[in-house]
């Protein structure tokens, strides 16, 4: 495209002002510039702009959702199915892992964060070696895709690649690069965060849906017969990859999209809840329902909300690829965030409130479109503790214990004793889950960080 076009459609979209200091840029940055602006979508720019100063409608009230908690029999056939789906080669997975990690404050993508209580394997190591596991079982790869960042994905890439891909074998793990959106100020300009340099942020978990098209993942998978794709968020180290009994679940009640969800039992607690809207499955932020909302139980005592969303998806492929194919677009969510910008005298600033605006599209907005859900309760000591903070809740200590508890826990139910206050930790390599450990004939002796149940 050449100059002359891109600058009309920049001005027709109101953005005239990106070329004010056109006469200050040398020759690379004033084509990385037109690069930027020739590849923009202006009329989505425009819609994303309409809704800062939109009023929206109060959307219909939420209903409660009452999760499928199935009983031992019923986990059984589940199992079996899941079990046979991974056999016959039906299942790929996928981890998010584009996320800037802010809050943590690690300056690698979250995925190389050492959490091992004992071992200080990464977060990667412990999802790849749970797919080895899985794998052996299966009696077949199961194939991985990463989904980063455009920021992230030479890093996470190499990251795998220095550590031989964790033992997983050679073209296993595949990287997908999920989209940017271009961050604009309060007023809805386009902003600056270095000489020529549009600032862009990644456009949300939702762009897993276009990143999987545009990266040729549905294709593949479609030519390998895999027709169900297990999706989780890179900062939870507790979950359990493309489980059987999840999968089961999902194909015996014929689902295009499912959720595992933990119960919530704290009112307060700040956690997106799955919930009925207009008849559909939909989640809904804390912010969405009211504290009496919130607090309302049932005859049973818990909590009539309480169905708390821990991003643990499984999608059938051709609902995907359906929603690509058509008109598919996902509802933008607008975070107000302070942004080290260029000024308009062409300088950095340091905001001291929040002065651009990102757009972002969420996984769970595709849930109100599939035509049958399937929501599972799971038990959160056992599936769920996310890294997301450097201190307090969701923090590595916390992580950390929940890896901890969960291991010795699962040796206790299979009738081992590990030594009082000792941390303990067990490789995805040696065990899934308790059932796994009954056949270890005795512990190692715990080092000085603690007992790790690993390969020999
Ligand atoms: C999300 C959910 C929340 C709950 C929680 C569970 C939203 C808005 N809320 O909270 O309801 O389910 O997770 O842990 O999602 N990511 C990308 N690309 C992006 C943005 C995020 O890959 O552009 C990944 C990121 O690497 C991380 C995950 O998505 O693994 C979650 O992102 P987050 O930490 O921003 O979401 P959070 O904690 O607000």
């Amino acid at each position: 495209m050449d100059e002359a076009v891109i600058r009309q459609r920049v001005e027709a979209a109101g953005q005239a002002h990106v070329f004010e200091r056109w006469d200050d840029l040398d020759a690379a940055q004033r084509e990385a510039l037109l690069g930027q602006l020739a590849a923009l979508d202006f009329d989505a720019l425009a819609r994303r702009i309409e809704l800062i100063q939109a009023k929206s409608e109060p959307p219909p009230p939420p209903e409660p959702l009452d999760p499928s908690e199935p009983d031992p029999a019923q986990r059984a056939e589940w199992a079996k199915l899941g079990e046979e789906a991974l056999a016959a080669g039906r299942v790929a997975v996928i981890v998010v892992a584009g996320g800037q990690g802010t809050r943590l404050g690690w300056s690698g993508p979250k995925g190389t964060y050492p959490v091992g209580p004992v071992s200080d394997k990464s977060l990667f190591q412990l999802f790849a070696e749970q797919l080895r596991a899985l794998g052996q079982r299966a009696g077949r790869e199961i194939p991985l895709y990463v989904m980063t960042s455009r920021l992230n994905r030479d890093q996470t890439a190499d990251f795998f690649a220095e550590h031989g891909d964790f033992g997983l074998a050679a073209g296993q793990v595949r990287y997908l690069v999920q989209g940017d959106l271009p961050n604009v100020d309060l007023a809805g300009k386009l902003v600056f965060s270095a000489p020529g340099e549009l600032a862009t942020s990644p456009n949300g978990h939702g762009g897993t849906v276009l990143a999987l098209h545009e990266g040729g993942a549905l294709a593949a998978m479609r030519e390998a017969g895999q027709d169900l794709l297990f999706y989780w968020q890179v900062d939870n180290p507790l979950c359990q990859i493309a489980d059987p009994v999840f999968i089961g679940g999902h194909l015996a009640l014929g689902a295009q999209a499912s959720t595992k969800v933990v119960e919530k039992t704290d009112p307060g607690e700040k956690v997106g809840l799955l919930g009925v809207r207009d008849g559909k499955v939909t989640v809904l932020e804390y912010s969405e329902i009211t504290p009496e909302q919130a607090a309302e139980r049932n005859d049973a005592g818990q909590l009539r909300f309480r169905a708390g969303n821990i991003a643990v998806h499984l999608f059938d492929r051709e609902f995907l690829a359906s929603l690509v194919e058509g008109d598919f677009a996902l509802p933008y969510h607008l975070a107000r965030k302070k942004v080290a910008i260029l000024g308009a005298d062409g300088q950095p600033t340091q905001p001291e409130a929040p002065n651009v605006i990102k757009f972002e599209t969420f996984i769970f907005d595709l849930l109100p479109l599939a035509a049958t859900h399937l929501t599972l309760q799971v038990a959160r000591e056992e599936e769920f503790e996310p890294l997301k903070n450097a201190e307090g809740p969701y923090s590595p200590a916390t992580v950390k214990g929940a890896l901890d508890a969960r291991a010795r826990r699962w040796l206790e139910q299979a009738g081992h004793a590990p030594p009082g206050g000792v941390t303990c930790e067990v490789s995805p390599l040696v065990a899934l889950g308790p059932a796994d450990l009954s056949e270890l004939s005795s512990l190692p002796e715990p080092g000085d960080r603690g007992l790790h149940v690993e390969l020999p």
